[in-house]
């Protein structure tokens, strides 16, 4: 059968990525095929919202370069600190940097600079526009990544011990201080974080119930969330939400066959379809421009793109047409309830997933 009518469970045990098999048992686990995509202006912002709808999504998606106060620091920065709500939520973390240039500068792009994306973002996108030699070179500099960070563990120089990000009221290093006018943080206030257990995922890590609480779940939660596994992944940007956009089906076709090219690294695509399109494709497809009605107008009703050349689909629609995981970035963050919105997407889109399977 095709891969779309396959569960998440048996696609994370036939994918040869790591970290696709961990995705996909997440998925399973969290009962959520929902990323956010985390477009917000500041460190605090960015980190409460993490913290917020963690436990709702798979996969959070950031944006650093919109991020005015992004701290570089490798083990105190903002980077370092989503890692950790990642870690203790479950969610991996996607940036998207949709790299586009020649490979010897997007290989210093992906691993030094300023941001050093590849230390804390598991997963990164590529414009495959300046031809597959792109690609080739983040798979190098992945791999190159991968073999220090064993020697690392192996010799035992890392710096620091991981810990959990602690989100409290009267903490001094840690506090994430609340989002002026936001709702998504005074939950936490006075709350402490504890130091979660390396434990297996199924141990404590239950799928959301719903109508279970937030706070309920996050308690279970915090007790211990397998860790990802030490890879990375690339996603390959092979179809746009954008209108008039310039990519045409020779060129998807073109980033189908360098996916195939590099099965161990290349994790599938942002589309707006399935890609996988031959017996032994077994690609995650993720897919932007999603945003559902409010939820007291007709669930089928039209989506308004946002008048920039956004345009938008049912999370009904884009899991139908084959496709895994619905960015939504939005339709949450603007929602007057974002933490709520998130379960009312996550909701949707689970069963438009569960449709498809069955
Ligand atoms: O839900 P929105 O419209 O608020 O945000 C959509 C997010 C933005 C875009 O940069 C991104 O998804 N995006 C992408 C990605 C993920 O690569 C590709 C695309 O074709 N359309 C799109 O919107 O952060």
């Amino acid at each position: 059968n095709h891969v779309s009518e396959q569960s998440f469970e048996e696609r994370a045990t036939t994918t040869s990525h790591p970290l696709s098999s961990y995705l996909f048992r997440l998925m399973a686990l969290k009962k959520s095929n929902l990323c956010l995509s985390a477009d917000v202006s500041t460190t605090n912002q960015l980190l409460s919202l993490a913290d917020s709808i963690g436990p709702s999504i798979v996969v959070l998606k950031t944006h650093y370069d919109l991020i005015s106060n992004w701290d570089y620091n490798p083990t105190t920065g903002t980077g370092a600190r989503l890692a950790r709500i990642a870690r203790r939520h479950g969610f991996l973390i996607f940036e998207d940097r949709k790299f586009g240039d020649i490979g010897n500068t997007v290989q210093m792009q992906y691993t030094e600079g300023t941001a050093k994306i590849i230390e804390w973002s598991h997963i990164t996108n590529v414009n495959m526009i300046p031809g597959k030699a792109a690609v080739d070179a983040l798979a190098e500099a992945a791999i190159r990544w991968r073999e220090r960070k064993q020697y690392e563990v192996k010799t035992d120089i890392s710096v620091g011990t991981p810990r959990a990000e602690s989100i409290d009221s009267d903490g001094e290093d840690d506090t994430v201080t609340p989002i002026p006018e936001s709702n998504l943080e005074i939950e936490r206030a006075g709350r402490k974080a504890s130091i979660v257990s390396i434990t297996t995922v199924s141990q404590h890590f239950e799928p959301v119930n719903s109508p279970r609480s937030h706070e309920d779940y996050e308690e279970e939660v915090f007790e211990g969330i397998e860790e990802a596994p030490m890879d990375r992944g690339l996603l390959i940007l092979a179809q746009m939400s954008s209108k008039g956009n310039f990519m045409n089906a020779e060129y998807t076709s073109a980033c189908v066959e360098s996916a195939r090219e590099h099965q161990g690294y290349v994790m599938g695509f942002i589309a707006q379809e399935s890609l996988n399109r031959e017996p032994g494709d077994a690609f995650l497809n993720m897919t932007p421009g999603c945003q559902l009605p409010p939820e007291q107008d007709d669930e089928d009703a039209e989506i308004q793109g946002d008048g920039k050349g956004q345009q938008y689909n049912t999370p009904a629609k884009i899991i139908g047409l084959g496709n895994d995981i619905v960015i939504v970035g939005r339709g949450i963050i603007f929602a007057a309830d974002p933490v709520r919105e998130a379960e009312r997407y996550r909701r949707k889109a689970w069963e438009a997933y569960e449709e498809r399977i069955a």
